[in-house]
């Protein structure tokens, strides 16, 4: 089986973090990694880490994975060919930036009706000083699981993962 989930989220609000830190938590699963190409830190093309888990029950592999999205207007094209695919979200919601920017990046996905694929929102950065309270990131996104990260310090890191990932099952499951 394999699933596909999608970190997505304003430049900046950490969704590299996320993978460069699911990659030391769990080394023994990652059977795969596409090197982002970078420019001065920023992802231009696109992050993929791919990890081979087995399900509770162990009849079942799944084959995880996880990418980031392209921010480049070039890359429209590969980024609708990438969201066709998708089976969860990640929305890495920037706790230091404001509720409306956050929102336009997550309405960039309206387009490619992403709207019904599971989603996790993950507070990220909560620790920076001014940071948006957590009552009003979770007024934003009513009816969404908000986890609270510091991803930079693995905080929240593979809670947001491993919630993602029973939602996919649990959907895919019942779809079934
Ligand atoms: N203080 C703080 N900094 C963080 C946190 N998470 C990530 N960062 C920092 O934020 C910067 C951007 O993180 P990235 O993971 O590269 O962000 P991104 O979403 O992949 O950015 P783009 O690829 O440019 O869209 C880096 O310097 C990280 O170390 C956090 O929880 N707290
Ligand atoms: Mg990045």
């Amino acid at each position: 089986m394999n699933v596909h989930i999608l970190y997505h989220g304003l430049g900046m609000a950490g969704k590299t973090t996320n993978l460069e830190k699911l990659k030391e938590i769990y080394p023994g699963y990652v059977s795969d990694r596409v090197h982002q190409k970078t420019k001065e830190d920023r992802t231009v093309y696109i992050d993929m880490l791919a990890l081979n888990i087995k399900t509770r029950s162990g009849d079942k592999e799944v084959n995880i994975s996880l990418f980031t999205t392209p921010g480049q207007e070039r890359f429209r094209l590969l980024r609708s060919w990438l969201f066709g695919q998708v089976n969860g979200m990640v929305f890495v919601f920037d706790s230091t930036r404001s509720i409306e920017e956050n929102m336009r990046a997550y309405e960039e996905l309206k387009q490619y009706r992403l709207s019904k694929v599971p989603t996790v929102i993950q507070a990220n950065k909560r620790d920076v000083k001014g940071a948006l309270p957590l009552t009003v990131i979770q007024q934003a996104f009513n009816g969404y699981t908000v986890v609270e990260a510091v991803a930079s310090a693995g905080i929240g890191v593979a809670e947001t993962f491993r919630l993602i990932l029973k939602e996919v099952l649990n959907a895919t499951a019942s779809a079934r």
